[in-house]
């Protein structure tokens, strides 16, 4: 219990006390009042004096998507490492998320990672930083300023969102191939979400791929999902599928698992069958039950990327940073592993994400 608590909340146990009536004469007395009583309690600490552990915040976008639950699950343990605790909220809403700011602030925090739900909120996330005086690091999505550039001045660790575009490409490429499918009979659906620049960088590297591959740019059909999650990309898919009702064999990207997850449902419920298709995703442990499944679906494999960096390291830097007052970098891109069923559940161990 912090002294400075249990002083707010003697205060108003006093003012109850005294209306209320006088205790029987054969109750025991209450301990006496007065000079003997006045140095029981300690000195109030200040916050970050011995005993009050720092507080960060840990805020966002999409907080029922389980790359953000696992972000979150590192960042906890990095606050246990290191001790100090961190509070996690999250909301796909902007008001919202400027309101939290306020919150975690009014709770003591000196600091919050973010992974803002909309990227031209990044000057009003910084104002709201330092009008209550809290250090920021963005994650994920860059903050994009009032001149629509990256906000570079703000620390920021994504992923390498064209290299891995790219990957997503050639190992679709390489499925094509493989499968000896006729060019005429398949297309590549891109489920894309251009309004967000990690998100652009890794569809626009995936068709870059595919492309230089030798898939033919024409056949390549894009679709701006309305919600980054499945129903959002199922609802792009089924629309690409009215619109090309020939194509017998589809290859399907997008920005994440879910992007591809929702186009593989689409695509079965339009009949497709597990071995007519095929998707690679971004993301990795939104997949795994996927990857698990007995009977293999047209997701085959993803590009893992490491919520473990993204959670623990970001939320360790921004702690040196209130701590120590040493700056993290600017900028820190992180990198992603190829996995498929058969290798999926090895990696995994490795990054921390299965047991
Ligand atoms: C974005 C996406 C997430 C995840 C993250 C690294 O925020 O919405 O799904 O891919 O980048």
């Amino acid at each position: 219990m912090r002294w400075h608590r249990t002083l707010a909340l003697l205060i108003p146990l006093a003012a109850l006390l005294a209306c209320t009536p006088q205790p029987p004469p054969d109750s025991t007395p209450p301990p006496p009042a007065g000079p003997a009583n006045t140095n029981v309690l300690p000195t109030p600490l200040k916050p970050g004096e011995a005993g009050e552990k720092t507080k960060l915040g840990f805020l966002v976008k999409q907080p029922e998507e389980k790359w953000f639950q696992d972000e979150w699950k590192f960042a906890r343990k990095c606050a246990e490492d290191l001790h100090f605790e961190v509070i996690t909220l999250g909301s796909n809403d902007g008001p919202k998320i400027l309101q939290m700011i306020q919150t975690i602030a009014s709770q003591g925090a000196k600091g919050f990672v973010i992974c803002t739900p909309d990227t031209k909120l990044g000057p009003a996330i910084v104002a709201k930083a330092r009008e209550y005086d809290l250090k920021v690091f963005s994650v994920d999505d860059q903050f994009i300023g009032p001149d629509g550039k990256p906000m570079t001045e703000v620390p920021y660790m994504g992923i390498s969102a064209s290299e891995i575009g790219k990957a997503v490409g050639t190992a679709l490429a390489a499925e094509f191939k493989q499968r000896g499918w006729k060019a005429e009979d398949t297309a590549a659906a891109g489920i894309t979400f251009t309004e967000l620049a990690t998100s652009k960088a890794r569809t626009d590297g995936a068709i870059e791929t595919l492309t230089a591959a030798g898939f033919p740019k024409a056949r390549i059909f894009t679709k701006n999902e309305k919600t980054t999650d499945i129903p959002g990309a199922q609802d792009a898919m089924n629309s690409l599928l009215t619109q090309n009702p020939k194509v017998k064999h589809w290859l399907v990207f997008s920005m994440n698992d879910e992007g591809v997850l929702g186009a593989v449902r689409s695509l079965e419920a339009h009949d497709f069958k597990a071995d007519e298709c095929v998707g690679i995703g971004i993301g990795g442990s939104s997949c795994f039950a996927e990857l698990e499944r007995s009977a293999p679906t047209s997701f085959v494999g993803t590009v893992l990327i490491s919520p473990k960096r993204h959670g623990y390291e970001t939320t360790e830097m921004l702690y040196k940073w209130v701590k120590d007052g040493t700056e993290p970098p600017k900028e820190t891109l992180t990198k992603g592993i190829l996995i498929n069923r058969s290798n999926f559940k090895e990696i995994a161990r490795q990054e921390g994400l299965m047991d």
